[in-house]
């Protein structure tokens, strides 16, 4: 397992590393900051066994419903994780208003890491997890809340891996590391009448309220879903729509690596995302890394949503592609040790 987390993740910050090069620097900090040189630098080595245990941490708490003592007691955990690592860290708090008028109680949490940078990488996740486990077989289970190791969990327990890399060999740019609440609240299944926008609702919330004022990145990354055996990932549509350089950053970075039979070299369908409305609200390029498979009847994987979505489907096959893939594509040459 140790061994495929690490080509997982590796993708990701592979991925990070090479979609910074070779752009012009326009700011006065930027020009102050090291040009691109042909140097290198390996990306931050990622401990498989440490994401594994963040995603276990994240489940342990019981299911990240909003409005519940888990999603509270995981709240304070994340925000005192990305702290601990050395990132300034806010909690946006708002109440978000669901699909059927229940008010949540939410949180964004974002971890600004070198927050005086103006060169920024958004990376991104939502910690809540689904009350609903409104695609399981069993109408029984419809109403139960789902564990979400890899819907929530798998993305999140990448990201606080990251979080710990960062810390350890500071990159040349800024990163933000945030953790959407309320993604996973959409309207249900078992409800008729579909309401758009009831999906997502912390990213809506921060896309239109950034945790600082005037917020930019460069591009952000999105993963959801990361974390399962057999996972593929497409190229997602509206990823490619809006942020096509940084998805062929990203699927070559996979493929240079060796993983391209996860990170699949076609275009899969798109997917109502949290990235969906930061690309709209801040017109910031974004892309979607999640475990999609246009063969399947809902396109995810068979534990969507449902009481299956446990840590036995946490298995690493994937590698740690995610995380090198990101990391070439992001720090590229900017990226100093
Ligand atoms: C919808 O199913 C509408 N969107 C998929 C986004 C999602 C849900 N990701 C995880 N859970
Ligand atoms: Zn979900």
């Amino acid at each position: 397992m140790d061994r495929m987390i690490n080509k997982y993740a590796g993708v990701l910050l592979g991925s990070l590393m090479l979609s910074c090069c070779g752009q012009k620097n326009t700011t006065k900090e930027e020009t102050t900051e090291p040009a691109d040189t042909d140097k290198r630098i390996e990306a931050p080595t990622f401990n498989a066994d440490s994401a594994y245990a963040y995603i276990e941490r994240q489940v342990a708490f019981g299911p990240r419903v909003p409005n519940t003592e888990a999603h509270q007691r995981c709240a304070d955990y994340l925000a005192g994780e990305l702290d601990r690592h050395g990132a300034k860290v806010y909690v946006q708090e708002a109440v978000l208003t669901a699909y059927n008028g229940e008010k949540l109680k939410a949180q964004n949490i974002v971890g600004a890491f070198q927050p005086e940078k103006s060169r920024r990488v958004l990376l991104f996740a939502h910690w809540d997890s689904r009350p609903y486990a409104d695609h399981d077989t069993d109408e029984a289970n419809h109403r139960k809340p789902i564990d979400g190791a890899d819907d929530g969990g798998s993305g999140v327990g990448i990201l606080l891996e990251i979080a710990r890399q960062i810390q350890a060999k500071a990159p040349a740019i800024g990163i933000d590391i945030v953790f959407f609440d309320a993604e996973d609240y959409g309207t249900p299944e078992f409800v008729d009448e579909y309401k758009p926008d009831t999906w997502c609702l912390g990213s809506q919330f921060w896309a239109k309220n950034p945790h600082v004022p005037n917020y930019k990145a460069e591009f952000g990354i999105l993963l959801d879903m990361v974390g399962s055996r057999g996972a593929t990932f497409y190229k997602e549509s509206t990823s490619v729509q809006y942020a096509a350089r940084y998805v062929e950053k990203v699927w070559t970075a996979a493929r240079e690596l060796g993983y391209g039979k996860y990170f699949i070299n076609a275009q899969g369908g798109a997917i109502v995302d949290d990235h969906q409305y930061v690309i709209q609200g801040l017109r910031t390029p974004c892309l979607d890394i999640i475990n999609y498979d246009p063969d399947t009847q809902s396109g995810f994987g068979p534990y969507w949503h449902t009481q299956n979505d446990t840590m036995e489907n946490i298995v690493w096959c994937t590698d740690n592609l995610v995380w090198r893939c990101s990391a070439e594509a992001c720090f590229g040459k900017d990226y100093i040790a």
